[in-house]
């Protein structure tokens, strides 16, 4: 079979020699390329070979794969450029119109959003903090007070890297970064960043998206002081007049653990496709720092206090800029994006 490759390559590159406008170029590029081309059979061919043949084999189909994919690139570049000679010499090229102006470009809602975050928070004092966005395993989660087989860690389904990385599926792993190197110190930081998760993407979730973190470690720092600062960034955010609701939750890295709500603005509170028609839209999670956390940071417990919190990016500016659908914002449609 390997004959019978080397064959088909000569073949193959001779037939593209004689090509001499686009037309059968395509053609070329369908009969040894293309789904059912030579190439593409002869490749699917390799189940047949003996085992131990297979893995030089299919190296040599695709290097000559690889060969034959530049032979094409470079024949059509240059049957563009002796298109455009005939063009020139014809004269139905005019080289001396403008060209086509390239509008300047903006700032895409999601980065228009962080810097919102961003200011609102340093207003409050908060500082930004960057942590990796591939993370070990420990990072992610056990240090988090999620050892191995914890259940809570089926909260996150996880893309894997190998069998200790991942991609982080929250940004909270950077809290234990930022005490590791302040601590002794207090902190006060937010931690931005693109966060990723193995899950169905629907008008809610998308499986890419970002978080921004915030991280209090302190001497006397109170749930009190937890949901006023969620509760002013709220309202910053989004305006006086909205409505917050803070519940009970749990995440086993916060101890007592909430969730921060504001009524949605789409609906007005009615319920829609967003809010899951309960009227609400969930903003963040949060909670007091759990206690183990704070001293795998470096902290002791019985000293230190701290909160953290881990709203969205792109949930938040669903709801300001009335988007009922998150797979917008990466989707790449200029006619969305040009809008903000
Ligand atoms: C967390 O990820 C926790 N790390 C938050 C936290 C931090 C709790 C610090 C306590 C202390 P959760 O899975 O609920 O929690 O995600 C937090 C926020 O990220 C959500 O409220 C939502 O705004 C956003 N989010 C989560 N999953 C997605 C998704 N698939 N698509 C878009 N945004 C998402």
């Amino acid at each position: 079979m390997l004959d019978q490759l080397n064959r088909l390559e000569g073949e193959a590159l001779a037939a593209l020699e004689t090509v001499k406008e686009s037309d059968a170029l395509a053609e070329w590029d369908r009969s040894y390329l293309g789904k059912k081309g030579a190439l593409t059979l002869l490749l699917r061919a390799v189940g047949d070979l003996p085992k131990e043949e297979r893995p030089a084999f299919g190296r040599a189909a695709n290097e000559a794969k690889v060969r034959l994919e530049a032979a094409y690139e470079a024949r059509a570049e240059a049957l563009r450029r002796e298109e455009m000679v005939r063009e020139l010499e014809q004269g139905t090229l005019d080289v001396t119109l403008p060209g086509r102006p390239a509008g300047p470009g903006h700032l895409h809602i999601t980065t228009q959003t962080l810097r919102r975050i961003y200011a609102i928070f340093a207003e409050m004092g908060f500082q930004v903090y960057e942590s990796p966005e591939v993370e070990t395993d420990e990072m992610n989660f056990g240090l988090l007070n999620m050892p191995p087989h914890h259940p809570a860690r089926d909260m996150w389904d996880t893309f894997w890297v190998s069998d200790e990385a991942l991609l982080r599926t929250h940004t909270s792993p950077g809290q234990m970064r930022a005490m590791r190197e302040y601590c002794p110190e207090p902190i006060r930081v937010i931690l931005p960043g693109k966060c990723y998760r193995y899950e169905q993407i629907t008008a809610r979730s998308e499986h890419q998206f970002y978080q921004v973190e915030g991280l209090a470690v302190g001497r006397n720092i109170t749930m009190a002081d937890l949901i006023t600062t969620l509760t002013e960034f709220a309202r910053r955010y989004y305006g006086a007049e909205r409505r917050v609701r803070i519940r009970g939750s749990y995440f086993p890295f916060t101890e007592p653990s909430i969730e921060v709500d504001v009524d949605c603005i789409l609906c007005e509170g009615q319920g829609c496709r967003v809010c899951k028609y309960s009227g609400w839209l969930e903003i963040a999670g949060a909670g007091m720092v759990h206690p183990v956390v704070l001293q795998n940071g470096g902290y002791d417990p019985d000293v230190w206090s701290g909160f953290a919190f881990g709203p969205g990016v792109e949930r938040p500016a669903m709801l300001k800029h009335s988007i009922d659908d998150i797979r917008l914002f990466y989707g790449n449609d200029l006619r969305f994006l040009r809008q903000f």
